[in-house]
Parts: structure tokens; sequence; C-alpha cells
């Protein structure tokens, strides 16, 4: 069947909700065009449908579609930014890498190779994953096109530093800690936020300070509010080239049950995006949003407030973008 699209500023946007039906044919993100039906996208869309690295309960690997399929309900105008994203920017679904699901060292040189590859025009990165594993070889992209170590705000319910699990170095709870070793963050401005949940012991916290990292717990979103930490974390990251990674366990399980590590006493949706949309202006060069297994899910909880999120990233990289082509 014929697509039919909003088309604005130059711009091919979404399937036409009015015309046709939100809940009709194959599934793009935000029913966005695919990447070869929009090449010049400046913000590219990406699903990594990995979770060969998961700790406890496996899934991961059909969030990148979950989220998709959630998507369905996103409309062009985001009023909490006073923005059009896909009219300010042409932002396109880049499909799923193919990463090895068996050998997570080849998965992870193919997901470094594929990032690297499709930001060689200079374009920005939302990645759906997938498990936490794959943050570290998008690390390693973003910080190689940044040309130096970016700052990063890692979004969690889990500080994601431990060293290794039955010895093995690449997992979804380690790659941080290999990041921090490969030089690849700058460890001035990297901070933790929504953190809780009981650790190993406290040398986990004293191993994770050492590396650098600031953390804002999950009570200490409650206890200080949204404002205070966007401030707080705002000073601390500067105009650093900023990463942001989004685990969808940084939220309570009664937002986001559908994930592989939930820990209880989690943020709201509400305090993420808030804080997520107090990070316009800064200079984000790239996104992941991870941990969604819709096994777990129930009535699209998890997909839907992942779905949100993304959009709100990807709001932040079209304001960057347009603000940025302004000013040259
Ligand atoms: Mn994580």
């Amino acid at each position: 069947m014929e697509e039919i699209r909003v088309e604005a500023n130059g711009k091919i946007g979404p399937i036409d909700s009015s015309k046709i039906p939100r809940f009709a044919g194959p599934a793009t993100y935000a029913r966005l065009p695919r990447l070869d039906q929009a090449p010049e996208a400046g913000i590219k869309v990406v699903g990594v449908p990995f979770d060969a690295g998961v700790s406890y309960r496996p899934g991961a690997r059909f969030g990148s579609n979950h989220v998709r399929e959630s998507s369905r309900l996103l409309r062009p105008y985001n009023p909490a930014m006073d923005l059009s994203p896909f009219e300010e920017v042409q932002v396109a679904d880049a499909g799923d890498m193919a990463v090895n699901p068996f050998n997570i060292n080849d998965a992870i040189e193919t997901i470094q190779q594929n990032a690297l590859d499709l930001t060689a025009d200079g374009s920005t990165l939302m990645t759906i994953g997938g498990d936490h594993t794959i943050a570290l070889p998008l690390l390693r992209a973003a910080s190689e096109r940044a040309g130096e170590p970016v700052a990063m705000l890692h979004f969690d319910a889990h500080l994601d530093t431990w060293d290794t699990y039955f010895g093995a170095e690449y997992t979804h709870g380690t790659p941080f800690r290999r990041a921090v070793e490969e030089g690849i963050l700058d460890t001035e401005a990297i901070s933790h936020v929504g953190t809780r949940g009981p650790l190993y012991g406290k040398k986990d916290l004293e191993d994770d300070k050492r590396f650098g990292f600031g953390i804002v717990t999950s009570s200490d979103v409650y206890y200080q509010g949204v404002r205070e930490i966007v401030d707080k974390l705002r000073d601390r990251i500067g105009n650093r080239p900023l990463y942001i990674s989004v685990d969808i366990d940084v939220l309570d399980p009664a937002h986001a049950p559908g994930t592989g590590t939930p820990e209880a006493g989690g943020i709201t949706s509400r305090e993420l995006l808030e804080i997520l949309r107090g990070m316009r202006g800064m200079n984000l060069v790239g996104a992941d949003l991870v941990e969604v297994s819709p096994a777990y899910d129930h009535a699209e909880m998890t997909g839907i407030a992942a779905s949100h999120v993304a959009y709100d990233l990807v709001s932040l990289m079209a304001d960057k973008r347009t603000t940025e082509q302004k000013d040259s």
C-alpha cells in the first residue's frame, strides 16, 4: 500500500496518521522513513538486537522492535520543548545492526564499526538496544567522532562499573569500567543517575568513585528534586561533548517492568523525561536506550516509556543540530 507521509520543511516525516491508522503497516521508529528512503538523515535511529551480555533475565534482543511497535503513538510536535524534531532535521530509522548473537567480542566489533559507518556523514545516532553491553562500542565510536573523550550521563538502577562476571570482561554490568580503562570517557564529567538497590559490597562504590563517577541516586532525585539535579549535572558537564546512556531499568518496575534486572524504588518516567529535557542546549553527540525486554512487559508500559525517552533524546539532538546551523 502507498505510504502517505507528513512532509514539512523539505523533510520526509512520519506516515500521516490522519490518513493511515497508526496501527497499520510495518513499524519503524515513530513511523519515520527508513534510511534508504531518506539517506540524507542527520539523525539516525538504529536498533541493536543483542542480549548475549545479560546476567539475569534475557530478552533485550527483542527490545529494538518492541520500542518501534510502541512508538506508533508518538506525534510530530513536542510541546515540552516547543519543537517539531522531524521538521527541524531529517530523522530516519536505520534498521537493525546484524550482530553475532553467540560471540560477544565479535558483536562489539560489529557495533563499533557500524556506528562509525553510520556517523561518517556527520549524523547523530540514537541507538535502541539490546542490553547495556552495547554502550561500550557506541562510546568508542562517539569519542572517536568527537576526537576526544566524551562526558556521559548514565541513567540506570546499577553502576555498570563492575569488573567481570564469571571471568567475562564484556557484559552488560561492566561497560563503563572498560570505557574508563580505555580512556574514552572524560572522567571530570561522568555521572550515574537513578542508581539504587543492594550491591556486592561498599567496594563497588569506592571503585566507582575512583573511576571519577558522580552519583545521583534515585533517593537524591526524590529528596532534591529534578531542578536542582539538572543544575548540578549541567554545571559538571559544561560544553563537553556529551553522550547519554539510558538503561530503562532506571525507572521503577511500576513504570518499566519489562527489563532484565529490575530494582524497586526507581524514578518515575516523568522524572526521567524532565531531567532529559533539562539537558537542552548541551553538546549532545549521541545516545542509547537499552535493556527493554518485552517478554516481561505488560500492556506496552516499558515500550511506551522507552519510545518517549527516545523521542525526547531525538528532540534534544534535533534542537542541538538546528541551533548549531543557525549559529554557523
Ligand atoms: Mn545498565
